[in-house]
């Protein structure tokens, strides 16, 4: 396991949270019961590819290879899969039909609890996988009361506010350097930066009703029991290592670009966490430094 260096391991409410070392996995730990979380599968990626004419073997193999090992080395009770497990967009491509059962089937061998919280690419999932697997509303879901678990591409269910721990994908964050000679080289990265509960509440009831005004702690708590907290949030890399990633710190230069701005969704968008000051950390725990330092080196 690897700590996320500068500000040791969050702990909050009995609940550690680790990256797994050198792998694009979060461990989440609570009096000995294990949770492994991975962001951003993309099954079928490679189709989207051949369909421009590039051919790339299945990575549904490679990809399971990967996670059996993390799997037997974490022993978790639970895997949860944080969105975008597939690639196409809500219409399910025909290849889809083979390739995503392939892989669930498979994995439920590995680990019978699989519990899947949708991404933008998860249109009709539940037709692909066994009835075992629970797939869980895209607003998110809570473990333990201290963690809240959405893919990031929408804004969280009201409960997930009281939570110390925001765990999301969508982003796939990776950083970018020059070196002098004009090489580029870009790494996966985790980002962990804080979250404002109060702006984050304001966010998620003006998405139920566009005129909310006043405090929007006061009415989360009393349209939903829920006492707002300010939150460790952990932005995943992607699982899937053959993606494209967002580089963190390239594509903001007098402010993000409107297509990233799109793609970054409401929660960054809307400034509710304090991204500038996240920290990226590399898979090996190396801390690479806050996300507006490294703008600097990527010029
Ligand atoms: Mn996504």
């Amino acid at each position: 396991m690897v700590d996320f260096e500068s500000a040791g391991t969050p702990v909050a409410d009995d609940v550690i949270v680790k990256p797994v070392a050198d792998q694009p996995a979060l461990l989440l730990e609570r009096k000995g019961e294990r949770v492994l979380v991975i962001a951003d599968l993309h099954l079928g990626w490679e189709v989207t590819l051949a369909h421009q004419g590039i051919h790339v073997p299945s990575q549904v193999p490679r990809l399971l290879d990967k996670l059996r090992k993390i799997l037997a080395e974490t022993n978790p009770k639970l895997l949860v899969l944080l969105g975008d497990v597939k690639h196409a967009v809500s219409k399910v491509e025909l290849e889809e039909w083979k390739y995503v059962p392939e892989f669930f089937d498979s994995l439920v061998e590995i680990i019978p609890d699989v519990e899947v919280v949708p991404g933008n690419h998860d249109g009709n999932l539940e037709p692909l996988t066994p009835p075992s697997v629970k797939i869980n509303k895209s607003n998110g879901m809570v473990l333990w009361d201290s963690v809240g678990l959405f893919h990031g591409h929408a804004w969280p269910a009201p409960p997930l506010l009281g939570c110390k721990f925001l765990v999301m994908g969508h982003l796939h964050p990776v950083v970018v350097f020059k070196d002098p000679l004009g090489f580029r080289i870009t790494r996966q990265a985790w980002v962990r930066a804080k979250s404002d509960g109060n702006k984050l509440a304001e966010g998620v009831l003006r998405r139920e009703d566009a005129k909310f005004e006043g405090n929007a702690t006061e009415e989360v708590k009393k349209k939903f029991g829920v006492s707002v907290a300010d939150a460790d949030v952990i932005i995943m890399p992607s699982f899937n290592d053959y993606l494209g990633g967002q580089p963190i710190n390239k594509n903001y230069q007098e402010g993000w670009t409107q297509l990233y701005k799109e793609y970054m969704g409401p929660v960054l968008r809307s400034g509710a966490v304090d991204f500038e000051n996240g920290e990226a950390y590399l898979f090996d725990g190396t801390f690479l430094g806050k996300v507006e330092d490294l703008r600097r080196l990527a010029r």
